[in-house]
């Protein structure tokens, strides 16, 4: 009976995480209903499986108009969906990019936090809706002490993790003045098929998929010493929910406990399309060269630069070195992880390599390939 089953609202729906998400909840039997903000063109590609007619009464999946920057939308949607569960996953997630728009940053994902939480106060909610809030291992920022763990000191070094770390305190804040169940997932970078394609792992794996299919020359990066601990996102909104379904409400940490450099993430990449690369050289003058190819579908040429740096790509601040402890998400919830980085790798570069071959029939038919801004 549709009238006991639970009701999510997602904020940020059509992005990577929430469209793992909401897959998650409408198999867990939930009323899923996402925010997704108008745009000239069709933005749902990643929820578009989920798709439900919306002439067709009880669905399970219900999207509605709406913006962080907008209160009285929000307030308005909250007010409709009566939700038991919000997950606040909507934010101006690319770091390099907040570095250009800092104050829409902190109107979108620090601001756009309270705008939620300040909603559940006003309508009454606040025993009944428990929140989520996306939280990010970027608030750690400059490195205090590794691994990162729920009480390591935050040192944000650009303008969304300052953002992020104002949504952190008032998520906090509202669950210690309000008695609300709501609760912060730090979580360290989680990559998947539907990544976006200017984060750095899916920019490395399409132009991967692309080099060894001979649709494009090169891949140009920034910094190749950036370590990151990534996970894959279908592990991590598994561990969004049950953060939600604990005894009480609390701040975790999800991570994988590894650490891995970009430069052996872009090594990992070209290997699972059998093409072994040697980096030379250090800094911007730093490449990589095809040493190898031992699949005879790509007709790459040995001795090719493949891999070059483009300054371009460095941030005026740098996160340097991001390594998570998830004990305590371990002990107390009972996470594990599937995914470990080799099978996120292959999973993406699978998925990025039958993707690739479409714009190779479509080169071949006299298509123009498109070249997006990276
Ligand atoms: P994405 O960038 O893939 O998705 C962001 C979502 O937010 C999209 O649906 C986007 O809409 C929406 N959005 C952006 N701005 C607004 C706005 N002003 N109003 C309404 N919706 C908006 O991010 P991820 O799925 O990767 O991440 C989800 C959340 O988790 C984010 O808050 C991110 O900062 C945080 N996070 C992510 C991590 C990761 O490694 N992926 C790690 C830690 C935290 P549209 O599709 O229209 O652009
Ligand atoms: P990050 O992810 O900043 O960690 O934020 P991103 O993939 O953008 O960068 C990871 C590291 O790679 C370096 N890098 C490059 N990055 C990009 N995007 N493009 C490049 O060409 C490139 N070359 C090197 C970066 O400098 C950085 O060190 C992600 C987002 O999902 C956030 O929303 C989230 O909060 C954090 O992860 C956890």
């Amino acid at each position: 009976m549709a009238e006991n089953k639970k009701v999510a609202l997602i904020t940020g729906i059509t992005g990577q995480d929430g469209s793992y998400l909401a897959e998650f909840l409408l198999k867990k039997g939930y009323v899923v209903h996402g925010i997704k903000r108008r745009a000239s063109l069709f933005n749902t590609d990643r929820i578009d499986h989920l798709y439900q007619d919306p002439h067709v009464e009880n669905r399970n999946l219900i999207l509605h108009y709406g913006d962080m920057t907008d209160s009285m939308n929000l307030t308005r949607i909250i007010q409709e969906t009566q939700p038991d569960e919000i997950y606040n996953l909507a934010a101006m997630s690319h770091v390099a990019v907040s570095f250009e728009t800092p104050e829409y940053v902190a109107n979108a994902d620090a601001t756009g936090t309270l705008r939620i939480l300040e909603a559940v106060r006003l309508l009454g909610l606040e025993k009944k809706t428990k929140i989520y809030q996306a939280s990010t291992s970027e608030l750690y920022g400059k490195v205090q002490e590794v691994p990162q763990t729920e009480t390591t000191p935050f040192y944000p070094r650009s303008p969304y993790a300052v953002a992020k770390m104002y949504a952190y305190w008032i998520t906090v804040n509202y669950r210690e003045a309000y008695d609300m169940f709501a609760c912060n997932g730090i979580l360290f970078n989680h990559e998947s098929p539907v990544r976006g394609e200017t984060f750095v792992t899916r920019k490395i794996t399409r132009a991967a998929s692309k080099i060894a299919l001979g649709l494009q020359d090169k891949l140009y990066l920034g910094n190749l010493d950036a370590k990151r601990d990534w996970g894959h996102a279908k592990d991590y909104v598994k561990m969004m929910w049950m953060i939600l379904q604990a005894d009480e409400p609390e701040d975790w940490v999800i991570a994988t406990g590894v650490t891995t450099p970009v430069r052996e993430f872009v090594r990992m990449a070209f290997a699972y399309a059998g093409i072994e690369l040697e980096f030379k050289g250090e800094g911007v003058d730093e490449k990589a060269y095809v040493v190898s190819c031992s699949n005879p579908e790509y007709q790459v040429e040995i001795g090719k630069e493949v891999v070059g740096v483009d300054p371009r790509y460095f941030r005026p601040t740098e996160v340097d070195l991001l390594i998570g402890d998830p004990s305590k998400a371990e002990k107390k919830l009972g996470w594990k992880r599937e995914y470990k980085l080799e099978e996120l790798v292959n999973d993406m570069m699978a998925s990025d390599l039958k993707l690739m071959t479409k714009d190779q029939y479509l080169k071949d038919g006299g298509y123009t390939i498109m070249n997006y801004f990276e």
